[in-house]
């Protein structure tokens, strides 16, 4: 095998953030910045950990030609076999399921999630260990520790493997295996939930569904499932093909960008349920006839009625969701006397709450649901729990949310994100706005009494790992919140986020509008951080 060793130096931009390292294509395509932290997180791993590697992408612009430099850096690492996905392909919780099938080493995800893509858009690249999850903290700490004293990395020379021919080759002292995951995923799909069920609905063709696969990796995963094995009407998946730029889309199931999906969702002829996902497959978007379901709504919905589904016929263990998520819920592991436990922005954080057996649910306010069936959260998986949930109850989606919000109460929910503001003034605001909290701890804001506010930190409660700085949280008197916190994978300037919730136990009032229902906490909102003054911006670029 013919090792070459590369020279190199440092690039000191290289900090993984919420998931990974997200980066425009034209960075990623400076010399040795992909192969530095390749190497990097190879570097991270013990000589004897490194047996079986995973390599698969979103299908994004770049995908192809950095597999082929990740399969010949793996195999001068050490690694004994690589399976990569068919034609680079493998969606972030179908990765998640493969590692822990093949009891894989860990798998490196190429993507930027919901960014978009094509050669002016953005690459990512994530590495996610043994049990399927994202590299914890400590994990990606020692990566960028690594990615500032590198001096070298590692390459064969070998030909290229041809990504799209399924079948076995070997390079160097290793062999590549191309394999097909979707009929896997959807294997795997099939024991957890009841397709036979499921069926019955899409069988007279009364029941149509309408899932927006976005250009994004989805699209042969959605086809598979829904109109292959679940009968669903041939076009129920629409933008089925993974397209290198995402068709030029912005590949993010909310309501301003998958807006093709909700403009049929709110016409005329609306079908009964529709979905979306994003680049990577890992989001969810639920939506039912002129109904939007919040990500955090769905997460207390999923919880209430986890016992319905068959892969989890003895129900909820416990459950977690991120902070900023709403409370909903909160109120459903209340009632059925489990433990909630709030944890920052990311799924890594899951991982230990899984492993442990500590819950079996989690999620996050974007758009991310996901189980104890992999350490991810998981697009599909959610968009089959509605189908089947609707199929249990017989119920439409706005009638399965009416019966929830009479139960349990209604939070009202939303996001405004300024994205592409100044770096250096939203850290101003971030740590002007944490100077005051002592200060307005017990202050009335227009007649709103904020009884606490603290900067959120974490304790991981399996290993006491540690995570500080997590977001700016205020609490009113009547249990609203507002949150503050700047994203962790923009690639260019800042994006502040600010998350809004307002509970309303009245079910009488539960048919506001939610901006308007959030009105007045949205004003307070702009006066506590001065969002005007320090963003220069009147309004936020994304309302969900
Ligand atoms: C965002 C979301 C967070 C999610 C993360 C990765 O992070 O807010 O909840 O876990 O994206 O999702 P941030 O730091 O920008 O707020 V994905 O689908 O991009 O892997
Ligand atoms: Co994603």
């Amino acid at each position: 095998m013919n090792i070459q060793q590369i020279s190199s130096t440092p690039f000191t931009d290289q900090k993984p953030g919420t998931s990974g390292l997200r980066k425009k294509v034209d960075v990623f395509k400076q010399a040795h910045y992909l192969e530095n932290f390749v190497q990097c997180i190879f570097n991270s791993l013990g000589d004897s950990d490194k047996d079986i590697l995973i390599i698969g992408g979103d299908g994004r612009f770049y995908n192809r030609q950095a597999i082929q430099v990740i399969l010949k850096m793996a195999v001068a690492s050490g690694f004994r076999k690589i399976l990569v996905g068919q034609s680079g392909l493998v969606s972030t919780p179908a990765m998640s399921a493969q590692i822990r099938k093949y009891k894989a080493t860990g798998g490196i995800i190429l993507s930027a999630s919901h960014n978009p893509g094509g050669p002016d858009g953005d690459f990512g690249i994530k590495f996610n260990t043994q049990n399927g999850g994202p590299a914890p903290e400590k994990l990606t700490d020692q990566i960028y520790q690594n990615t500032l004293t590198i001096d070298q990395y590692q390459i064969i020379e070998a030909a290229d493997i041809d990504l799209d021919q399924l079948g076995t080759t070997p390079m160097g002292n290793a062999e590549v295996e191309v394999i097909d995951t979707v009929a896997d995923y959807a294997d795997f799909m099939q024991h957890l939930f009841d397709f036979e069920r499921i069926k019955t609905l899409f069988r007279t063709g009364a029941f149509q569904m309408s899932f927006d696969a976005m250009h994004a990796i989805t699209g042969p995963y959605a086809k598979e499932l829904f109109e292959r094995r679940l009968g669903a009407m041939v076009g129920t998946v629409m933008n089925a093909e993974p397209l290198e730029d995402f068709g030029g889309g912005h590949p993010d199931p909310n309501m301003v960008h998958a807006h093709e999906l909700v403009e049929q969702m709110f016409g005329p002829k609306a079908p009964d349920f529709g979905a979306a996902s994003d680049g990577d497959g890992d989001r969810n978007m639920i939506l039912g006839r002129h109904c939007y379901v919040t990500p955090s709504d769905s997460l207390a919905v999923m919880a209430a009625n986890l016992h319905h589904i068959p892969g989890y016929r003895n129900g909820l263990s416990g459950v977690a969701r991120s902070m900023p998520t709403s409370q909903a819920v909160d109120r459903v592991a209340e009632v059925m006397g489990v433990h909630c436990y709030e944890t920052p922005t990311g799924w890594k954080f899951f991982g230990n709450l899984l492993d442990s057996k500590k819950i079996n649910l989690c999620g996050e306010e974007s758009f991310g649901s996901g189980s104890d069936h992999i350490r991810e959260k998981d697009g599909l998986w959610a968009v089959l729990f509605w189908l089947d949930l609707i199929a249990v109850k017989q119920q439409s989606v706005a009638e399965i949310m009416q019966d929830h919000w009479r139960r349990f109460g209604r939070h009202y929910y939303s996001r405004h994100d300024y994205e592409e503001v100044d770096k250096t003034r939203a850290e101003e605001l971030m740590s002007t706005l944490k100077a005051r909290q002592s200060e307005l701890a017990g202050q009335a804001i227009n007649g709103y009494k904020i009884t606490a506010c603290d900067d959120f930190s974490y304790t991981d409660p399996v290993d006491n790992s540690c995570s500080e700085n997590q977001g700016l949280r205020f609490l009113f008197e009547d249990g609203s919140r507002i949150v503050y916190r700047l994203s962790g994978t923009g690639t260019v300037g800042a994006t502040l986020r600010v998350y809004l919730e307002r509970y309303e136990p009245n079910s009488e009032q539960h048919q506001l509008d939610t901006q308007q229902t959030l009105a007045l906490l949205i004003k307070i909102a702009e006066q506590l951080a001065r969002i005007k003054e320090f963003t220069g911006r009147e309004q936020p670029s994304v309302i969900t």
